[in-house]
């Protein structure tokens, strides 16, 4: 079996694969082309499309990250080639911390004094009850779902969303446009964690975001095509006009890196982040990338990545 491994710190994967399958051959993608020929598998993440234009006999793709977005818009992505992807992996704990974070900043006033320090001001804000803050979990995928329940577990009050019904203990769940627009006039802090396809583009548009409560703030720690930047910065405002939303902690742009110019860099209110919320941690990863090439050796039926649906 020959598996080539392409993401940040290759080398760290292809020593724990080749560990765990002595008997498969396990390169990077830095491997000679020659050598790279005839590969199994592709166990990848942001690969460069000749990596997958030279395959001839692939027999799956396992993308290193939760997102496929990236992969599918590939050139020269096979489309008879199953892709798996992975769920969770150490991810939904890295995420639910950036989301705790986030809720935290805005619910302990973290915004409020930190502008107060630039007027020597010293100025307690008052504390609501935990359960009071209602937290909204847009996605309530294997990554979201984890983030909502580990949000609710800390004492906040966590209202989630999906497409479809989903039920999740302690979580007030809502689907479909209606339960959108019902849970979006609810929360103190949103958070985003829906995958980039057709139908989330843009789901937070200038209507959506004046759905929200006067206040409120937004955490994007899942595609930056989620939200209408534009939008979001009018719905922000400036020192002059300040706008309807408090603030925002983004981690996912429109384009990334995000440009020198954005507006988003210097908004007083805005706190960017590098795409960083959650990078693929090789440890938790490692198990279900080989039992994923386990169950494609042994022909057992793996729930793939659904092209159409974008993830
Ligand atoms: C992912 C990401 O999709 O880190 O896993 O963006």
């Amino acid at each position: 079996m020959k598996i080539i491994v392409h993401i940040d710190e290759a080398t760290q994967w292809q020593e724990a694969l080749s560990q765990a399958l002595p008997q498969a051959t396990v390169l990077t993608s830095e491997a000679p082309a020659e050598e790279r020929q005839q590969a199994d598998y592709l166990a990848i993440w942001k690969a460069p499309a000749h990596l997958l234009q030279e395959q001839t006999q692939l027999k799956g793709i396992i993308n290193l990250g939760a997102g496929v977005d990236y992969l599918l818009k590939t050139p020269g992505l096979p489309s008879d080639v199953p892709i798996v992807k992975l769920r969770d992996a150490g991810m939904g704990e890295l995420m639910a911390d950036y989301a705790l974070y986030g809720v935290l900043h805005f619910y302990r006033s973290m915004d409020r004094y930190r502008e107060q320090q630039q007027n020597a001001s010293w100025q307690p804000q008052a504390v609501v009850e935990k359960s009071q803050w209602s937290v909204g979990v847009l996605g309530l995928g294997a990554i979201g779902g984890f983030v909502a329940s580990a949000l609710q577990q800390a004492g906040f009050q966590v209202l989630g969303w999906s497409r479809s019904p989903k039920q999740i203990s302690g979580v007030h769940c809502f689907h479909g446009d209606g339960g959108l627009t019902e849970l979006l006039g609810q929360v103190q802090s949103l958070i985003t964690i829906l995958p980039d396809t057709e139908a989330t583009k843009h789901i937070l548009n200038a209507e959506r975001l004046a759905q929200l409560p006067k206040g409120a703030s937004v955490i994007n720690p899942g595609r930056g095509s989620l939200i209408d930047e534009q939008a979001l910065l009018d719905a922000l405002g400036n020192a002059e006009q300040p706008g309807h939303l408090r603030g925002a902690l983004l981690d996912v742009f429109q384009e990334e890196p995000l440009p020198t110019n954005s507006p988003l860099w210097q908004h007083p209110n805005v706190i960017v982040t590098p795409h960083m919320a959650a990078p693929t941690p090789l440890n938790d990863a490692i198990d279900q990338v080989i039992s994923y090439l386990h169950a494609f050796e042994s022909g057992e039926k793996l729930s793939t990545v659904n092209p159409d649906a974008g993830y």
